[in-house]
């Protein structure tokens, strides 16, 4: 399958997905959120061999610098609810993948750039990547989550300042409030995220997938994360993988999971 904003690339068990629209900064335009809703809900399911996604941004600049401006200057209300739920909806589909998906954050995480980079799992940046929620610059809220999952990840002591000023903030101050799990030396980000994927790629990915579904249970306010996690390791016990995992330990041998 071909996509015009986005580029797919498998590297072993991982896929690298780029978006691809450096004369505007990698900018969330609505082919960009129809080509991710199409990855993460039609092609991924099918994609049996992939283990972990990357998503990063195309050019030297940028990751993502938000949501495209130039497109939705002219919404009204009902329009614009309907886009937020819509991109928030793309969004939970990253956030619920069986399998982890990091964002190499290359340059610029502005707005909507910024709540796709906290969709992912984890977060990787460059030395000279650059975080912010700066739509009240724009007389705007965030749209695609970023007052909820801002506040997840840093707290609201910090998230509330960013939110509230729209100061931009660099990567080792990312690091600091916890915002990313690792600043590299620029260039480095989907290295790195390729490295971290590769040690998960080993693991059995029944129990990745049901791990990722449990900590997001934790955010989920009809569920009972507690419940629900005794709920999966139960179902994990009926999987051919966690025999072959603790046979294997008992035999002092690496486990060869099949994804059973
Ligand atoms: N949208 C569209 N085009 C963008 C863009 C964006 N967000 N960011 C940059 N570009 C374009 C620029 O217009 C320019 O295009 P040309 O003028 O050359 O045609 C090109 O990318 C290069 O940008 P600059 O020339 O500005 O590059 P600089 O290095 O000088 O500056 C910058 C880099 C990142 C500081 C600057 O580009 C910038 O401030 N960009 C905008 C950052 C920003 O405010 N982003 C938006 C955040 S708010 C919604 C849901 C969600 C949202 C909105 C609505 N609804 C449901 C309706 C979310 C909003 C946001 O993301």
């Amino acid at each position: 399958m071909t996509f015009q904003s986005l580029i797919l690339e498998e590297n072993g068990p991982i896929l690298i997905v780029t978006i691809n629209r450096p004369e505007a900064l990698n900018a969330l335009n609505k082919m960009v959120f129809d080509e991710l809703e199409m990855v993460f809900r039609d092609e991924l399911p099918k994609m049996q061999q992939i283990r972990g996604v990357i998503i990063t941004g195309s050019g030297e600049k940028a990751f993502v610098a938000g949501a495209d401006i130039k497109e939705f200057a002219n919404f009204g209300a009902e329009q614009a609810t309907a886009l937020s739920l819509r991109g928030q909806g793309v969004l939970f589909l990253i956030e619920n993948c069986h399998v982890p998906v990091i964002a190499a954050v290359n340059g610029f995480a502005l707005g909507g750039g910024c709540e796709l980079a906290m969709a992912c799992h984890m977060r990787i940046a460059g030395a000279k990547a650059k975080f912010g929620q700066p739509e009240v610059n724009l007389g705007l809220t965030p749209g695609y989550a970023g007052t909820q999952r801002l506040i997840q990840l840093v707290g609201k002591t910090f998230g509330i300042e960013l939110l509230l000023t729209a100061r931009i903030i660099d990567a080792e101050e990312a690091f600091r409030i916890g915002l990313v799990n690792k600043v590299v030396e620029q260039g480095q980000e989907v290295a790195t995220a390729m490295e971290i994927l590769n040690v998960i790629a080993q693991k059995a990915p029944i129990a990745i997938a049901k791990t990722i579904h449990c900590i997001n249970t934790f955010y989920n306010k009809e569920k009972d994360g507690f419940y629900e996690e005794a709920v999966q390791f139960g179902l994990c016990t009926e999987t051919e993988d966690f025999k072959e995992g603790t046979t294997a330990f008992i035999e002092k041998r690496k486990a060869d999971f099949k994804n059973k």
